[in-house]
């Protein structure tokens, strides 16, 4: 399908206007309705949305989530704001991040955990789109940012990966990618799952449950999160006893990349040398920790279970993390765009377009409708369509802007996710992250109008 430019424009008057409803001055909602709160990462993208149309506000969508950060350095996955106009749960109470001593003092409130630390890349984003009129205050204002981001990096690099292994451990599917079947098998060794009381919100607030995590997933999730509680969310304590620790080799290659833009833009924040050493550092080990999951037969990047010892071996698109992580070995780029465009993946003959689902429709656990299990998330692929820019790959990673356009022009509400066969939108309508990466498509036009 043909994505002219009267389609872009209009997507971008589109996009620019769910920004702007789900705009709370200084934060911006994850969706009107189902995530009526400031997300983490979700942030971070929204950021990349804003600098297409003011990048001091874009800033300020970064500098008030940095306000709500741990003594630890963790930014976290939830930042609870005042009066959403929507209910959500869990809400605060459930999370109690009062047992911790690192919490950020009240009012405010957040949860515990936190996503994939896609904040950098916004950083980035947002002086490579910052006219030179706006360059010495957007300058100072990255500037006064940065060491927050090094210590938020300084973070996932120790307490996250005690081990030095350049892999970060998550510590709970609400991590990232929720209902992943990379996590069933973790989860299914919970035995004693059953949570305090509760009523969920989320089901009834999208047109058809089947779109979402079950109650056995739910149980799960909250069960984690009151063993997080009673250890007080204290990194080491859970290192030691918690059932639910995973390698995931998706949120370290955001890490990988994270760790190079923040490199990129080091002397527009004056970073010290210090901090350049420290990141390299990093980025280098993260580096060598994914080679170390790449499995060269099969072209995959294999997530571990920590607790359990074992190799996660689900399809999925965290496969694709050396190619997230913009891999320098030629060898494992080859092998990742084989499998990418195998049947396994975009080359799946029932595929409405070469678009990365979340899971292999290939696998066992793939369902086309549910959530993190098959849907195609545009941030996802927004994230390797940035990755395939860089590493080269330019035609096909125009294909992906080309036809993520099209299918959002087509569904018309800026949905959260899509179902891969049909194209049709599904879960949250005027989903934040979904308009911001629209903005950023729909500016990146390498000059190809249409196919
Ligand atoms: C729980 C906000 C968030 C995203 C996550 C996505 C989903 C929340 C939920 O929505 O998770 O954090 O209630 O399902 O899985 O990636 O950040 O958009």
């Amino acid at each position: 399908m043909s994505v002219t430019s009267e389609i872009r424009a209009t997507l971008r008057d589109r996009a620019a206007a769910v920004l702007r409803d789900n705009d709370e001055g200084n934060w911006t909602k994850a969706s009107p309705i189902l995530y009526p709160h400031q997300w983490s990462w979700d942030s971070a993208f929204i950021a990349i949305g804003w600098a297409h149309l003011d990048v001091g506000r874009a800033m300020t969508e970064l500098e008030q989530l940095f306000t709500a950060q741990w003594a630890t350095g963790m930014v976290p996955h939830l930042v609870f704001r005042a009066d959403p106009g929507h209910p959500y749960f869990p809400g605060p109470e459930w999370w109690d991040i009062s047992v911790s001593p690192a919490a950020p003092a009240p009012p405010l409130q957040t949860t515990g955990i936190c996503q994939p630390p896609v904040h950098a890349l916004a950083v980035q984003r947002i002086w490579q789109l910052t006219p030179q009129a706006r360059r010495p205050e957007i300058r100072a204002r990255i500037h006064a940012l940065y060491p927050r981001l090094v210590r938020w990096h300084h973070y996932l690099a120790t307490n996250r990966d005690p081990e030095a292994s350049g892999l970060v451990t998550t510590f709970h599917p609400w991590e990232g990618t929720d209902n992943s079947p990379r996590w069933d098998r973790a989860l299914e060794r919970i035995k004693v799952a059953k949570p305090g009381p509760y009523t969920r919100l989320d089901s009834s607030e999208v047109p058809d449950p089947s779109q979402r995590p079950t109650n056995w997933d739910y149980d799960r999730f909250l069960w984690l999160v009151e063993q997080l509680r009673k250890y007080r969310y204290d990194d080491a304590l859970i290192y030691r006893e918690y059932p639910f620790l995973i390698k995931d080799v998706f949120f370290s290659a955001i890490f990988v990349a994270a760790n190079a833009a923040l490199l990129d833009v080091a002397d527009v924040a004056g970073a010290s040398a210090d901090d350049r050493e420290q990141l390299t550092r990093w980025l280098d080990r993260g580096r060598a920790g994914l080679a170390s999951r790449f499995d060269a037969q099969s072209g995959q990047c294999i997530d571990y279970d920590v607790r359990a010892g074992e190799d996660i071996r689900v399809r999925t698109f965290a496969d694709f993390a050396p190619l997230f992580a913009r891999t320098a070995d030629a060898g494992q780029r080859a092998a990742q765009m084989r499998l990418l465009d195998s049947e396994d993946f975009c080359g799946h003959p029932r595929l409405r377009s070469r678009l990365l689902p979340s899971t292999s429709p290939a696998e066992p656990a793939f369902e086309p409708q549910n959530y993190w299990r098959g849907p195609v998330w545009p941030v996802i692929n927004w994230l390797l369509w940035q990755s395939l820019s860089l590493l080269g790959y330019s035609a096909r990673a125009d294909e992906i802007r080309r036809d993520s356009l099209s299918q959002i022009a087509a569904a018309g509400d800026l949905n959260e996710y899509f179902e891969p066969f049909t194209g049709k939108p599904l879960g949250s309508p005027q989903q934040s992250w979904t308009a911001a990466v629209t903005l950023d498509w729909a500016a990146s036009d390498h000059g190809s109008e249409a196919s």
